[in-house]
């Protein structure tokens, strides 16, 4: 069969694709998976954002592929939507596959969507192996009944097939880089890739997706597998390397031990980023260490929040104190911060906000990576959000991606969250603090930035402001955010 897999081309405004554009490991792993006879092709759509239509109409015309898979978290199933419908007027014969976060989350819902379904089958839950049994299924060697985690069009009625349990990852096959569509996946103008080392967490924070994912599991795969991986995203230009894995200090002996394979497989000649949590980086000073030796320039740290309360309701636990020593352990390494902060619970008032841009400000947070709590289908929080009666959007996916507010708080309209978070973040954040090409040196650049970057763009936004109010310049900054996943 020929099969082409389509990631979406949406993105959240913090990570604008001017300067992020990544490969979707979701699509390259799928593709690894197949049996060798199908010919795929892989089309990352956040590359051709200025001329999606036209781009996915002459890949269709040019491949002329019997199947097509759609890969998309919650914020960008609308599109997926779209683009499916879309795909069935250019050639109604092409059967069409969802897959993803909101597939697996929602596919119950997906299947009774009320104007009809452009979808014929539904992959829920790791499909690296579902996706490959569907293709047997419709060449007929294999019956459908029997591929769990497969949801597929029946005499016009979806048949659910029981859930897949977690795949054994040593029977993983490598994801496939050499079939890519296009070009272009950049990170601060240099080659970006992704690349897991384990997949699944443990943690119990309850706005997470991941669960239902993968449960409370956490499984590795080797390192050997993993140094074949970097070997394999090397050679297609990757200089920066981006690791999928949610919390990769869950084992932090295990990751201390990959940051030494980095180095003796001679890998530490690319840059890193990685998500980590607090409790993991503060667990020993030697580990930031390590990290940095084998390349590590960027860790999304998850900060979440600085208040006891707040911490507590997202099942956190008090990490203030262990935040603060891993902060100071990243930086004594020159590793750059890019801070989780989660904003917006159920007793926020301003101040509660403030609170936490403050305290990024005097950490020397090097990127704020706030996000509004967002209700995220069949998470705890939405349940316990949605009893609170705080939820004010609970059905436009389209705005689930922690940059809308979606709720309120007993003290904040969801206006005045959506205001705050971008008074604050235009407060605290200056240029330079937002451009890592000017961080390679960050100690310098600290300097630089207090003494006159500042000053600079406090003027810069003032004269900006000149006989507009601020809430004329937020308004216009927010048409502008509201409108940048307009494709259709
Ligand atoms: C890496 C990552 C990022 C990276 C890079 C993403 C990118 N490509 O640009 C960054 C940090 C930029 C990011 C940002 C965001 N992310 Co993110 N991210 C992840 C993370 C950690 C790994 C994704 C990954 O590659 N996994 C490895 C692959 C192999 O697994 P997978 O994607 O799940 O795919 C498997 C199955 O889902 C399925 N499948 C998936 N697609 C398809 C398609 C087909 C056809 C088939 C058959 C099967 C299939 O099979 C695959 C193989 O088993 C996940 C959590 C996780 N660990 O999965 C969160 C996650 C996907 N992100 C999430 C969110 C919300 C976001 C943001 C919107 C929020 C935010 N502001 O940070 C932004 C949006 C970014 C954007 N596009 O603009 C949520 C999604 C929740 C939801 N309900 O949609 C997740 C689940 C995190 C969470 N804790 O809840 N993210």
């Amino acid at each position: 069969m020929k099969v082409l897999l389509f990631s979406m081309p949406d993105v959240v405004p913090q990570f604008s694709a001017r300067t992020w554009r990544a490969p979707n490991l979701a699509i390259s792993s799928i593709a690894g998976n197949m049996l060798p006879h199908h010919q795929v092709k892989l089309g990352d759509l956040v590359l051709k954002r200025n001329n999606l239509l036209p781009s996915i109409q002459n890949a269709v015309e040019d491949f002329q592929p019997d199947m097509i898979g759609l890969s998309a978290m919650s914020f960008q199933f609308n599109t997926a939507h779209k683009i499916a419908r879309f795909i069935k007027d250019l050639n109604n014969n092409i059967k069409i596959a969802v897959g993803g976060y909101h597939a697996t989350l929602m596919y119950e819902e997906i299947a009774s969507l009320p104007d009809g379904v452009p979808f014929d089958y539904i992959i829920r839950g790791e499909g690296d192996k579902t996706f490959s049994e569907l293709l047997c299924a419709i060449e007929g060697t294999k019956k459908w009944e029997e591929i769990a985690g497969l949801s597929y069009m029946h005499d016009g009625v979806f048949m659910h097939n029981p859930p897949r349990p977690l795949e054994d990852l040593e029977t993983i096959q490598l994801p496939r880089r050499d079939i890519r569509l296009w070009k272009g996946y950049t990170f601060s103008g240099k080659g970006l890739d992704m690349i897991e080392t384990s997949r699944g967490c443990t943690m119990t924070c309850n706005f997470c997706s991941m669960n239902r994912m993968y449960g409370r599991t956490f499984r590795t795969y080797s390192i050997e597998r993993i140094m074949r991986d970097l070997a394999n995203a090397k050679k297609y230009g990757a200089k920066y390397i981006a690791f999928a894995d949610d919390n990769i200090t869950l084992n932090v002996k295990r990751f201390a031990s990959l940051c030494d394979a980095i180095v003796e497989f001679g890998h530490n000649d690319l840059r890193y980023i990685v998500q980590a949590s607090t409790s993991g980086i503060a667990s020993s000073p030697d580990l930031a260490e390590k990290m940095a030796r084998a390349g590590v320039q960027i860790v999304f740290l998850g900060i979440e929040n600085v208040s006891e309360r707040n911490l507590k309701a997202m099942n956190k636990g008090n990490v203030i104190d262990k935040t603060k020593k891993a902060i100071d352990y990243l930086h004594q390494n020159n590793i750059l911060i890019v801070g989780g902060m989660i904003i917006g619970h159920k007793e926020d008032r301003e101040e509660d906000i403030a609170q936490n841009f403050d305290f990024f400000d005097k950490e020397n947070i090097d990127f704020y990576g706030e996000q509004i709590i967002t209700p995220y289908p069949k998470t705890g929080m939405r349940d316990i959000l949605i009893n609170e009666g705080l939820v004010t959007n609970s059905s436009d996916y389209s705005r689930y991606n922690g940059f809308w507010a979606n709720v309120k708080t007993k003290c904040l309209s969801s206006e005045d969250l959506q205001f705050l978070r971008w008074k604050y973040k235009r407060k605290y954040s200056t240029f330079f603090k937002t451009t890592p090409v000017f961080k390679a040196n960050f100690r310098m650049v600290n300097l630089i930035r207090v003494l006159f970057l500042r000053p600079y763009y406090r003027m810069k936004n003032f004269i900006s402001s000149i006989g507009k109010t601020e809430r004329d310049i937020f308004e216009r900054e927010i048409k502008r955010c509201a409108e940048m996943n307009n494709f259709f």
